[in-house]
């Protein structure tokens, strides 16, 4: 096992720092070269992929590990979400997962000694049909019997809460109300994964970037490697964490997902002085919105209609998403749109995750977070790594096991899940 090297960082070091302009900085992890063999693999060095490393290493005293990335890393999803976090959800296993996480944010930066910029300014979430108004109640019902603090909004609360909400009753949509979660929020999302990378570092564990998995190699249905842009690497165990690219990597270890991968987008606006200090989701209309500490406006809409991998997203649905954004925040309507980016999600059927042993020896998936896995980087790393040090899933995560989809159990978040809706 390797020994846990030394924090590279101290007060002393910030000010020597600060005042020789910023030279020589430290790297915050190494850029080892693949080793011949590791105990464990992760593919994937996004959010969930370098939090299971850490907790590998962390709980399980697994350090041997190289998390391989074919581009940089947070480069992907991770690098692209709109950050936001909430615990929301309907089915008691959801919200044991989910709450999980919240609950890690909340002392991630202490745990890490990386400020990742928790931010628990409350998520609301609203609801603009009967229809919508009657599941979020239900959501709210069954938040509170798991413990989880929601409060259900009536619309004169909903602007008090967000007074720049249009809560004109002759709307299109009209706000009937939300659920109100205020210790969901927001986290600065590439300090997530930076924070993870350089802790799962100085626990030994090889961060590789720019090393692309083009195959998986076993012997007698188990895992024996991967084959790389870089060469082959041997491993007894593997851990495939790539989010819309699940279905490629596992079709390299002969079996299938159900799984779709799709494009969601979003956009941010011109700063401006700031005039929302909540996020608020308006799934009926397919936005949402919070603002940035430079004072963008974080938009975001729904997932475009057809599968792709192109990492961008249709005109037509930025156009779709502002236009109904515009009605709820009708202050917003003469704002410029600054830039606008993409992302692969890949969705299961009922809008839950999997975490899980495979058909083949020896390779885990975690996978299937679809437009929501931002919020569950700490709980999904915690939990794969308890799966993959002891083979089989912990609690938490056993109900989002792949045969779920074969044993009819489905964990239905179709509300919850929002924007996948
Ligand atoms: P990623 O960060 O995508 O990491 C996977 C990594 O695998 C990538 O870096 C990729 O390069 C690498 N990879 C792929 N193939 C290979 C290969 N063959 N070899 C080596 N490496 C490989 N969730 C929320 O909870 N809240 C939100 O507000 C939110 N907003 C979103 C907005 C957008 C526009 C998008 C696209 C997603 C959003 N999400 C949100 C979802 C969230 O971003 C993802 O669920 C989460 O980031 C997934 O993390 P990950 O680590 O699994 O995947
Ligand atoms: O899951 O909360 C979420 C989310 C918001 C935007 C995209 N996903």
């Amino acid at each position: 096992m390797a020994a846990k090297r030394k924090p590279r960082y101290s007060i002393f070091s910030l000010a020597r720092n600060s005042m020789s302009h910023h030279q020589g900085w430290e790297k915050a992890w190494r850029s080892p070269e693949p080793k011949a063999e590791y105990d464990v693999v992760i593919v994937g060095a996004g959010g969930h992929g370098l939090a299971t490393a850490y907790y590998l290493a962390k709980n399980h005293g697994i350090t041997n590990i190289a998390v391989v990335e074919k581009g940089w890393l947070g480069g992907g999803n991770t690098g692209r979400n709109t950050t936001i976090i909430r615990s929301n959800y309907l089915q008691d296993s959801s919200a044991a997962l989910f709450e999980l996480s919240r609950g890690l944010f909340e002392t991630l930066s202490q745990e890490l000694n990386y400020n990742v910029m928790f931010s628990p300014r409350g998520v609301l979430m609203l609801a603009q049909t009967e229809h919508e108004k009657r599941a979020w109640q239900r959501t709210h019902h069954a938040t509170r019997l798991n413990n989880i603090y929601t409060e259900w909004a009536d619309t004169e609360r909903v602007k008090e809460i967000c007074p720049i909400i249009n809560t004109d009753p002759g709307a299109r949509f009209p706000v009937l109300g939300g659920l109100w979660q205020p210790r969901g929020g927001t986290a600065r999302h590439d300090a997530v994964a930076w924070g993870y990378a350089r802790a799962a570092d100085e626990l030994g564990v090889d961060v590789i970037q720019q090393c692309e998995v083009t195959g998986i190699d076993r012997e007698g249905g188990k895992v024996t490697g991967v084959q790389t842009t870089r060469g082959a690497i041997k491993c007894g165990k593997l851990g495939i964490v790539v989010a819309g690219n699940t279905s490629r990597l596992t079709d390299m270890a002969g079996f299938r997902m159900p799984l779709e991968s799709v494009p969601l987008q979003a956009l941010v606006s011109e700063p401006i002085k700031p005039c929302l200090d909540i996020v608020v989701m308006a799934n009926t209309v397919h936005g949402y919105m919070s603002q940035s500490d430079k004072g963008e406006l974080v938009i975001g809409g729904g997932t475009d209609g057809y599968n792709a991998y192109t990492q961008r997203g249709s005109f037509q649905h930025i156009e779709e998403t502002v236009t109904a954004l515009v009605e709820t925040f009708p202050i917003i309507s003469r704002l410029r749109m600054l830039r606008q980016w993409g992302g692969i999600v890949d969705i299961t059927g009922d809008r839950s995750p999997i975490i899980s042993k495979t058909p083949v020896d020896g390779v885990f998936v975690n996978c299937g977070w679809g437009t929501g896995g931002f919020k569950a980087t700490c709980g999904s790393g915690h939990c794969f790594a308890a799966t993959i040090a002891k083979g089989e899933p912990d609690d938490v995560a056993a109900p989002f096991s792949l045969d779920r989809f074969a044993e009819g159990r489905m964990i239905d978040e179709s509300v919850a899940a929002a924007v996948a809706h």
